[in-house]
């Protein structure tokens, strides 16, 4: 082993470990430390034996043993104990060492903490971490952001550990500073919420309005998963739908009520405060929240009605108008999260990169997808492309699949089945390619009740005018803002 380890990890839970046992792997020398000393002992004797591990039984310990400029990485629970573990760390490092939180951090706390650790002469890494356990081990996406001078030190770890395309790129490249790794990683989170909950719309369309069984639907994603719509998700949702216990389709006893750790709430906040319709993933969001209200349903259920779903058309043309409803209302969502990323980089003064943010997704995670190569090729086209609708690649599939999309939302709408994120999507849709919106009387009734003026079509942009409707109020308006 070597006299220094090239690495230090804090934090031997399921994350931790892995992500060792994968640094290991890639030839590097890493030392392992836990609050909890004991489970260094038990890791050192276990997983990590015989490999190119050590362990620590102390901070002090553990920072001799790096080689500098050391890096020290923090897979512990989001939160104080990241902060606990900063301060514990700060009086032993030198100059220019680097600390890095591989955690589910909030990206706020990441800006607070490079901003603290600069002011204290080290640098600072806020990574986000994708793919689990099984990721960790052979290959993550990373997403790094921070102190761009702690990257050049970081970078060859990180790219070796990270998953690789087919072309052998790594999914792991620098994000930008601050806290931007962490908001692309809560992004990601985000867009995760809203491919999650627009299958399972296929699927209760499929099941309620089609009647079909799991193991039909196992068979329509299994062939989806062989096209455009290849990705983890379609992937894991034909093998769920096939997964049986005692003759039974498992996934039709799981209870109906999802949870949540919130990090799509961190990205639907984040969009509200940013001013950036997100809609989709809003909806899927908040799609989690009704299904937790399950007692509250099952009441309901007994005593509001709605239609019967009947359907006598074409199945396997309804099947296929799925397909093209699910590709559509994923490129709205993927648009919307890309809007919500340029708008928080315009605001936190990041440059990212947005081709290389899909590509950073390509693999590794649980978003990847084929579907991301045309993210990548529109932003690689026009790097300045305002909303990815208004790529070439992507108005064309919006064009020839809108058709399909409105059929499907009709029969749901008209059966009482809810899908909200598709129809978010096609309302988002539908709006973005409005012209002009009913915002003229939203404007008049905002002026009628609080004199919050309005602009005219027949002046130029930013002269506001106030009118006193009912002759009644003055002629004083109100200060305007947009959000
Ligand atoms: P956990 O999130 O379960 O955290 C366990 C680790 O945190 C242990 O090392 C534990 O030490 C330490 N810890 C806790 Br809990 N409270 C602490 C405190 N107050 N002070 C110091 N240490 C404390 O582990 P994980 O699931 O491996 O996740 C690690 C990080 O990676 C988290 O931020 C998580 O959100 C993120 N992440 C997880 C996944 C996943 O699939 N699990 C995926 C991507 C990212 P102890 O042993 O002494 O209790």
């Amino acid at each position: 082993m070597k006299a220094l380890s090239d690495i230090g990890l804090v934090g031997l839970a399921v994350m931790g470990e892995n992500l060792i046992l994968n640094m290991e792997s890639k030839g590097f020398t890493v030392t392992a430390y836990n609050r909890t000393v004991n489970k260094v002992n038990a890791f050192i004797d276990g997983r990590a034996a015989g490999k190119n591990i050590r362990g620590a039984s102390s901070i002090e310990e553990l920072v001799q043993s790096l080689e500098k400029p050391r890096k020290i990485m923090l897979m512990v629970k989001a939160g104080q104990a990241v902060d606990d573990f900063i301060e514990q760390l700060i009086p032993h490092l030198d100059e220019g060492d680097i600390i890095i939180d591989g955690g589910n951090t909030h990206f706020p706390d990441t800006n607070r903490r490079t901003a603290y650790l600069e002011s204290k002469g080290l640098l600072f890494i806020g990574a986000g971490v994708s793919g689990g356990e099984e990721g960790a081990l052979t290959g993550p996406s990373i997403m790094p952001g921070g102190s761009p001078a702690a990257w050049e030190h970081v970078k060859p770890i990180f790219q070796s550990i990270a998953a690789k395309v087919e072309d052998g790129s790594a999914c792991c490249e620098w994000v930008g500073e601050n806290g931007a790794g962490h908001f692309v990683k809560m992004v990601h989170n985000g867009i995760e919420y809203g491919d999650m909950q627009l299958i399972c719309e296929a699927y209760h369309i499929m099941k309620s309005l089609l009647g079909m069984s799991a193991k039909e639907m196992h068979e329509v994603f299994a062939r989806w998963n062989e096209g455009e719509l290849d990705s983890y998700l379609i992937e894991i949702t034909r093998d769920i739908l096939a997964y049986e216990e005692d003759g039974e389709a498992l996934v039709d006893v799981i209870l109906d009520t999802a949870g949540q750790k919130g990090t799509g709430k961190w990205t639907a906040v984040s969009a509200l405060e940013l001013g950036i319709p997100l809609t989709l993933i809003g909806e899927a969001v908040f799609s989690r929240c009704l299904s937790a209200q399950k007692d509250e349903r099952v009441e309901a259920a007994k005593q509001l009605s709605g239609p019967s779903p009947v359907f006598d058309g074409d199945k396997e043309a309804f099947i296929e108008d799925l397909r093209q409803a699910l590709i559509a209302a994923k490129i709205v969502s993927y648009a919307q999260g890309y809007v919500l990323m340029r708008e928080a980089a315009k605001e936190h003064g990041w440059q990212l990169n947005y081709g290389g943010i899909a590509m950073m997704w390509r693999g590794g995670c649980i978003i990847r997808s084929i579907f991301l190569d045309d993210i990548r090729e529109a932003f690689e086209a026009q790097s300045d492309l305002p909303n990815l609708l208004l790529s070439p690649f992507f108005k064309e599939k919006i064009e020839s699949s809108q058709g399909a999309w409105r059929r499907v939302m009709a029969a749901a709408i008209s059966n009482g089945i809810p899908a909200p994120a598709m129809t978010a999507a096609l309302n988002y849709f539908d709006g973005y390619r409005c012209d002009r919106l009913p915002a003229n009387l939203l404007q008049a009734q905002r002026d009628y009740f609080g004199a919050h003026t309005y602009e005219r079509t027949d002046k130029p942009r930013g002269e506001f005018f106030h009118t006193n409707w009912t002759g009644r109020g003055g002629d004083t308006s109100s200060s305007t803002y947009n959000v």
